[in-house]
C-alpha cells in the first residue's frame, strides 16, 4: 500500500460560466489516477482580488488522498486547467477560466522553482480560508497557525456562500 496524503486544491474561474468550470474541474479532479475525493467545499462568489475591471470569482476548495508525488499532481492539476481552456497572461491576477492552486500537500513545505506549500497567499485570502475551513475542522498549517483562527479572524469581504 503505498503512502497517501491528504491534499487541498483551491479553485477558481471568472470566465466562461465560471460554476460550471469549476464543477467541471471537481470530476476532472476526482478522475486524476491514484487519488480519491475527500471533500468538496460549497462554492462562494467572491469579489475580485486585484486588478477590479474584471468579474467576480466562483472559488471553492476540494481535499483529495492521492498517492502522486506534488510535482505529479501538479502536472495533472495543469493538465485540467489547459483542457479548461486556460490561457497563460502576463497580467498578473487577472481573469482566468481556471486555476487549480496546491494548497496544502499533507504537512509538507515544499519550495522549488516549480511549487511553493503552502501556497504562498492561502492566510490572506478569504476566497481560500473559508472554504478550506467548512471542509477541514480542525486544519492546522505547517507552521502551526489553525485554519479555523485565522478564517474567524479574515474580512469576508461580502463573499456569499452559493
Ligand atoms: N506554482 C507555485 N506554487 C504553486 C502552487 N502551490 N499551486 C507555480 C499551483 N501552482 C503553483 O501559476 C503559475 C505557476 O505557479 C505555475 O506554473 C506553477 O508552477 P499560474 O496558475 O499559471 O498563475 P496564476 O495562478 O495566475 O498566478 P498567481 O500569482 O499564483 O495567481 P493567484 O495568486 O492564484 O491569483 N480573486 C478571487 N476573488 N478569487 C480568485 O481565485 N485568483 C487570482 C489569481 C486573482 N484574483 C482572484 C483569484
Ligand atoms: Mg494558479
Amino acid at each position: 500500500m503505498p503512502t497517501t496524503t491528504i491534499v487541498y486544491v483551491g479553485l477558481g474561474s471568472n470566465l466562461s460560466k465560471p460554476r460550471l468550470q469549476v464543477s467541471n474541474a471537481a470530476k476532472a479532479i476526482a478522475n486524476i489516477e491514484n487519488s480519491r475525493v475527500c471533500a468538496l467545499s460549497s462554492l462562494y462568489l467572491s469579489k475580485p482580488m486585484g486588478p477590479q475591471d474584471q468579474d467576480d470569482y466562483i472559488n471553492a476548495v476540494i481535499s483529495i488522498e492521492t498517492s502522486l508525488s506534488a510535482l505529479a499532481l501538479l502536472d495533472a492539476l495543469q493538465a485540467i486547467e489547459n483542457a479548461a481552456g486556460r490561457v497563460r497572461k502576463d497580467n498578473r491576477w487577472g481573469a482566468r477560466i481556471l486555476d487549480c492552486d496546491i494548497l496544502l500537500y499533507g504537512n509538507e513545505s515544499i519550495d522549488n522553482a516549480r511549487l511553493t506549500v503552502p501556497h504562498y497567499g492561502m492566510k490572506l485570502r478569504e476566497f481560500v480560508l473559508l472554504p478550506l475551513a467548512e471542509i477541514a475542522t480542525n486544519l492546522y498549517l505547517p507552521d502551526g497557525t489553525s485554519v479555523n483562527t485565522i478564517a474567524n479572524e479574515i474580512n469576508s469581504n461580502g463573499m456569499v456562500k452559493l
